[in-house]
């Protein structure tokens, strides 16, 4: 789409011709990190009314399919075998017990399942029993998506056939400061792979975490990395780092939770179609600050009393504050909502 002038010299409208772009700079991307935060609010505002209806939040619940001793040496990582975390080890689940966790999790209201393996890669091996995982959560009726790792282009292909809609796969942060999170494999090796479930036709999931450590520039850099990939991801999870004791990143600084409410902001300005999702590290928000969030323009979450291996919030506990703030859950019923 050709870009309007006034948006490439940053003036920006919020119309909605205008307002989608791939050729974000950091310095305007940094520019909107430091508005007035109510200017910046009310922008986050009025691209998200212009693109979905504001009360709505699509929840997804997680369950860790393959755990631990993963080879990777991602710094906040609870899974990398190069942490002594206490995480206990756990090989592939048997598909019966997956059914299970996701038929419980459609039960309080979820609409995806997302399946995670801390893998670096899967297998072909790997591939032929996750098939069987995603033709099994697709026959309950529910939207599927796994984090495997890095893909091969057949992988990929496979997945897509076998009916996965969508992939999470995270820039994690700026391309800058990557190098001082993982070292196992390179920000290259990530866009690889998301071209390849970009190319396969699979919905991608991709987004990062913040507060470790990074500086503005960083923050500004992740968004502007994932606004500037060839199209916006569907899905777009802004996780606030869970210090987990044993990983590098224990003792990380706490992040000012109005800068984490100011990230959910610009990424919903920059991919203003998105799923902005609010994800880890909600159990250590208020309420106040994740309905600053959801006005911000975060309308998807993680929902469902864990993530892969850390705590989430109760599932009734985030009933409880959706039904405070006027929140509906997409595709859940009012009995539900009620509890
Ligand atoms: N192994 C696969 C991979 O790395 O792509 C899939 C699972 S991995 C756990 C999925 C994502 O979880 C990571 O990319 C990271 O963004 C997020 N994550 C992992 N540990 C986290 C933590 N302690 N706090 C916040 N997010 C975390
Ligand atoms: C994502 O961006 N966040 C989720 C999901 N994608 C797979 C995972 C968060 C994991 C938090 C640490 C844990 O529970 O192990
Ligand atoms: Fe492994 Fe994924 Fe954890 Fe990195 S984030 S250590 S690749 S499970």
């Amino acid at each position: 789409m050709r870009l309007q002038r006034s948006e490439q010299q940053g003036t920006a409208s919020v119309s909605a011709a205008a307002a989608i772009r791939h050729d974000w700079r950091r310095d305007e991307v940094m520019a909107l990190f430091a508005l007035p935060f109510s200017d910046l609010l009310f922008r986050a505002q009025q691209v998200h009314r212009e693109h979905f209806d504001p009360n709505e939040v699509q929840v997804s619940s997680l369950l860790s399919i393959k755990t631990g001793s993963c080879s990777e040496d991602c710094a906040y990582c609870p899974q990398s075998a190069h942490h002594q975390t206490g995480v206990q080890r756990e090989g592939l689940l048997p598909v019966a017990e997956v059914l299970e966790a996701a038929a419980a999790a459609k039960s309080q209201g979820a609409s995806r399942f997302c399946m995670g393996a801390a893998w670096r890669s899967p297998s072909d091996r790997d591939i032929d029993r996750v098939v069987e995982l995603i033709e099994g959560v697709r026959g309950l009726g529910m939207e599927t998506c796994m984090t495997l790792g890095m893909l091969t282009e057949s992988q990929a292909e496979r997945l897509h056939h076998a009916g996965l809609d969508y992939y999470n796969h995270n820039l994690d942060t700026s391309e800058e400061f990557y190098s001082q999170i993982i070292s196992t494999r390179t920000y290259q090796d990530r866009l690889d792979t998301l071209e390849r479930v970009r190319q396969a036709g699979i919905n991608v999931c991709c987004g990062g975490i913040v507060g470790m450590g990074e500086g503005d520039e960083d923050r500004a850099g992740l968004l502007m990395g994932l606004a500037n990939l060839p199209k916006h991801p569907e899905s777009v999870p802004i996780n606030m780092l869970v210090r987990v004791e044993g990983t590098p990143l224990a003792d990380a600084a706490t992040l000012d939770p109005l800068v984490f409410v100011r990230t959910i902001a610009v990424a919903r300005i920059l991919m203003p179609r998105s799923r902005v999702r609010l994800s880890a590290g909600r159990t250590e928000m208020s309420d106040e600050m994740q309905a600053l969030c959801f006005l911000a323009g975060a309308n998807s979450i993680f929902y469902g009393d864990k993530l892969l291996t850390t705590e989430n919030p109760q599932a009734r506990q985030d009933r409880n504050l959706f039904g405070r703030l006027g929140l509906r859950m997409a595709g859940a019923t009012a009995e539900l909502l009620a509890g």
